[in-house]
Formats: C-alpha cells, sequence, structure tokens
C-alpha cells in the first residue's frame, strides 16, 4: 500500500469547515487505499503563542474531533507529534540543507508575518514549513492530503526529498500533494475572495464545526453572495454563490450540475435555507461524537499512545538512515 501523511494544527479548539472539507475529509478516504499516518502537529502550533493549559485542552480536542469526523484508529495511525521526536530531529537536518532565501519565498510566512508584524513573528514561523518537510519524509510519504494553502510547502518538500537523495544517496520517497480541486480552498462566507482561515477570516465568515448549531445556521443564511438572482456556480463572478454550491455539493454528494438544475428559478435564500439545515444535519452528530470522545480521556489517551509507538517504529527507522548518510557518529 502507498503511503499518506497529513497534519493539523491545533491551535483554534475547534476545527473549521474549510480543515474539514479541504483536509479531514481526504484523511478518511485514503484510510482505505493508503497506509496512513495522521497527527496532531502542537510543534507546529507553538510558532505562534500558546497558552500552555490550553495548548494541552485543544490537542486532545484536536484528536478527538479527528476521530469523531471518521478517522479509524483501527485503519489509521493518529498520534501527536510531540510524542516522536524524530520529527524535530530530522527537522534540525532539513534546516541545514534549506537556502536562506528559498525558505524567504515562502508565501504563507510572508502573510501570516505581516499580519503579525515581523517583528513579532518567530524563527520557528519562518522554519515551519522545513520541520513539515520533517514530518512528511519520516513516513517515506507517496501521498500528502491537504488543501490549496500547502501546495509551495509540499513543492519545497520534494525539492529538499531530492536534494537529499542527490548529495546523500536514495534515502526518502519523494512525496505528491493529494489535492482535491473542487474543495481546495474553501472561502469565507463574509468575504469570498480570502480563504476561510482561523486567523484571517471574521467570526460570522468561519464555520466551526463545534460551534452552537444554531449559530452555524445563521452564519449561513447571512453569508455574502451577489446583487444577481441566478444560482449559478461561476467562482469569477459569483465567487459567494460558488462557495456555497461546494460546500453543499461536497456535503450532499449531489454534483454542482444538478444543484442548478434543482435551484433553477429559485432566490438565494432558498440555497441558504437548505444548506443551513445540511450544515446543522452534519455538525450536531459530529459535536457529539466528538464530546464522547472528551469524556473518555483514558480511551483516547490509549489510542494516541498506540499511535505514536506505530509511528515512532517508522520515524526512529527513517531518521538512522538519515543520521547514517549524513555521517553522524552511532552513539555505542
Ligand atoms: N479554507 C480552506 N479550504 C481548504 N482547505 C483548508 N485548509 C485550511 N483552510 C482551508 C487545510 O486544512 C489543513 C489543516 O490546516 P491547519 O489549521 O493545520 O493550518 P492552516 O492551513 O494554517 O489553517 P488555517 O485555518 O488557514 O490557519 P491560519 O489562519 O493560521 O492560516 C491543511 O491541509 C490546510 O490546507
Amino acid at each position: 500500500r502507498p503511503r499518506a501523511l497529513s497534519g493539523i494544527q491545533p491551535t483554534a479548539g475547534s476545527f473549521h469547515l474549510g480543515n474539514y472539507l479541504g483536509a479531514i475529509r481526504q484523511y478518511v478516504a485514503l484510510q482505505e487505499t493508503h497506509d496512513a499516518f495522521y497527527m496532531v502537529v502542537d510543534l507546529h502550533a507553538i510558532t505562534m503563542p500558546q497558552d500552555p493549559a490550553e495548548l494541552r485542552a485543544n490537542t486532545r480536542l484536536a484528536a478527538a474531533q479527528l476521530l469523531a469526523a471518521g478517522l479509524d484508529p483501527e485503519r489509521c495511525t493518529l498520534f501527536i507529534q510531540s510524542h516522536v521526536p524524530e520529527h524535530a530531529q530530522l527537522g534540525w537536518i532539513m534546516n541545514c540543507l534549506t537556502g536562506f532565501g528559498e525558505a524567504s519565498r515562502m508565501t504563507q510566512f510572508k502573510d501570516k508575518s505581516a499580519r503579525q508584524g515581523t517583528d513579532r513573528a518567530t524563527v520557528g514561523l519562518f522554519t515551519y514549513p522545513i520541520l513539515q518537510v520533517a514530518d512528511i519524509l519520516l513516513y517515506q510519504a507517496n501521498a500528502v492530503p491537504v488543501g490549496e494553502d500547502q501546495r509551495q510547502h509540499i513543492e519545497l518538500t520534494r525539492d529538499l526529498a531530492e536534494r537529499f537523495n542527490t548529495r546523500f544517496g536514495d534515502t526518502f520517497t519523494v512525496p505528491a500533494p493529494h489535492i482535491v480541486k473542487e474543495v481546495a480552498k474553501i472561502y469565507d462566507l463574509q468575504d469570498p475572495s480570502i480563504k476561510m482561515s482561523k486567523s484571517a477570516s471574521t467570526p460570522k465568515g468561519l464555520i466551526n464545526l463545534l460551534d452552537d448549531p444554531k449559530v452555524t445556521a445563521k452564519k449561513v443564511k447571512s453569508a455574502v453572495t451577489d446583487t444577481d438572482t441566478v444560482i449559478r456556480f461561476d467562482p469569477v463572478e459569483k465567487p459567494g454563490v460558488s462557495n456555497l454550491l461546494t460546500i453543499h455539493s461536497t456535503l450532499t454528494g449531489k454534483t454542482v450540475a444538478e444543484l442548478e438544475t434543482e435551484y433553477e428559478g429559485k432566490m438565494y435564500g432558498a440555497l441558504k435555507t437548505d444548506l443551513a439545515d445540511i450544515m446543522v444535519e452534519f455538525v450536531t452528530p459530529f459535536r457529539t461524537r466528538t464530546q464522547e470522545y472528551l469524556d473518555d480521556p483514558e480511551t483516547l489517551d490509549s489510542i494516541l499512545a498506540k499511535g505514536a509507538e506505530k509511528a515512532r517504529a517508522v520515524a526512529a527507522e527513517t531518521l538512522a538512515a538519515a543520521y547514517d548518510k549524513v555521517g553522524f557518529l552511532p552513539a555505542k
């Protein structure tokens, strides 16, 4: 079986609809076809300031949500990044292979540091894509399910895998991004020109999966559309409506063309009301399942302990090969 690997940050508490449609749904699907490794990336979380108690709680909460979304510990390996020290260890080697200019070209760093104020952005935020390279290469992953915003980081991963292999001999699998075009970028409901994001979205434009379903319904119903009335998929002329159609189509399994026919001659209000109901139907059991995992921390922690053990077995083998290739003297 080919390998899949991906990670998600625990920082915001609740995952948002963009995380779910762009990434987590693909994690669930790839369990069936791949030897899949998924992790909650707490090392990445501290690239921005975190309250320690909140980080710990949010890390458990993230794992609970992944299980609630359909990850099955019998069919994939779910773990916490900091439980596998090899990530930081291989991360260092990758730092030493990356050009400063190369790292400076990462657009996500430019965006995030500009939002924070360049003086306040940490070196960790700058080098986080390089740690992500190590995350992926440690598992010899073939496929990396992510949203469009991560494409550049996967390109960097491919470059560094090839660079290491050329310089030191074949060691790493060169991975490919697994990006599902239709849902690769879910947009903010209030400003459909920007992606839905925990840090850049307005609260009304961001659908958090753990919000009260009533709040979710309200946000969907007040989504920004346009002054026209036709329900048609046209991301350039009608980005708001197109975003709603994408979300509807993905959650119901109907094609966008079917939806265009279904809503012919209907008002935007009809689409929004239906989508609000669909969202409520989706998030209500999701919230219940998440709470069930949180109410049973022993089971949750045991799933994560088993996951870390399986992950470490793979990661340790890759790291040992990389250490040897680089020329580190083995410890006796
Ligand atoms: N709007 C989105 N559409 C599709 N996919 C998305 N992802 C995030 N936003 C969208 C994908 O979700 C996965 C996990 O994301 P993350 O929280 O670990 O990191 P992120 O990309 O930094 O998410 P945010 O919410 O966008 O955070 P900020 O605001 O900090 O930048 C990734 O695969 C991502 O592509």
